[in-house]
């Protein structure tokens, strides 16, 4: 596993993260913070492993807190990546809750996935190890609905053998209806797929910083100030 972790980090990764930091944690929307830059969050059924994506992301073991129990981030936790914000999202379907504290998760995501202009992309993660829940499907649709940009992000994939992992890859692909070439699979043990992930985030973050069309331009600048 160590020789696998390492071949995966030779690669010249097409976006650099040298000091990834804590920001702030907000548990209802009026502490929702505006970036300055583009932001990108992380969401997935409780335990999926959001906070070991961000970890490898950072390339750090403590920054995203983790836990092997689950429903552990129950507040949005903003992380500055340099070029860019990535937001922890609390995992949904987390049975042993009460149904007012899971109607407390589901309002801060609707308030946060709500103000869509301040998202560049979200990352949707799904265990690769098993069929997508009926949460997952929920989500998707409504990134859908909500017309958000997201990759669907397949986690610990290091628990399936190369040939269970390609199975997984199209039947999960299938179930969301999606290409199997828009999944990604990732694990946050040895670091595989984390080349990928940078590579979106690159495009996203260019695509993010382009200039306005002047019209557009204008357009939002209406604003009174
Ligand atoms: N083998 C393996 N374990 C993983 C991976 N990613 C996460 N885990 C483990 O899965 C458990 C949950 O990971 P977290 O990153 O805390 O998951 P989370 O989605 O942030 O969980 P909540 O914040 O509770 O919703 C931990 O025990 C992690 O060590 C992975 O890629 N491979
Ligand atoms: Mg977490």
């Amino acid at each position: 596993m160590y020789e696998t972790k390492k071949k995966y980090e030779e690669k010249q990764p097409p976006l650099v993260i040298k000091n990834a930091t804590f920001i702030t944690s907000a548990a209802k929307k009026e502490q929702f913070i505006t970036p300055d830059k583009p932001m990108i969050a992380v969401c997935g059924k409780s335990n999926v492993g959001k906070s070991s994506f961000i970890n490898m992301l950072a390339n750090r073991k403590k920054l995203a807190k983790t836990s092997s129990e689950p429903g552990r981030t129950r507040l949005v936790n903003y992380f500055d990546f340099g070029e860019f914000i990535l937001a922890d999202l609390p995992g949904y379907g987390f049975a042993r809750v009460s149904k007012g504290e899971k109607e407390k998760w589901a309002k801060t995501l609707d308030d946060f996935f709500k103000d869509k202009a301040k998202i560049s992309h979200v990352f949707m993660l799904v265990d690769s190890r098993h069929d997508p829940t009926a949460d997952d499907v929920q989500m998707i649709e409504y990134l859908h609905y909500h017309t958000l940009p997201f990759t669907v992000t397949l986690t610990k994939s290091d628990k399936l053998s190369r040939m269970k992992l390609n199975e997984h890859i199209r039947a999960i692909a299938a179930d969301l209806y999606l290409a199997p070439a828009n999944l990604i699979a990732t694990s946050s043990e040895t670091g595989y797929g984390k080349i990928e992930v940078l590579t979106k985030i690159k495009s996203v973050i260019d695509l993010a910083n382009q200039p306005l069309p002047i019209d557009d331009a204008e357009e939002t600048n209406t604003d009174e100030e």
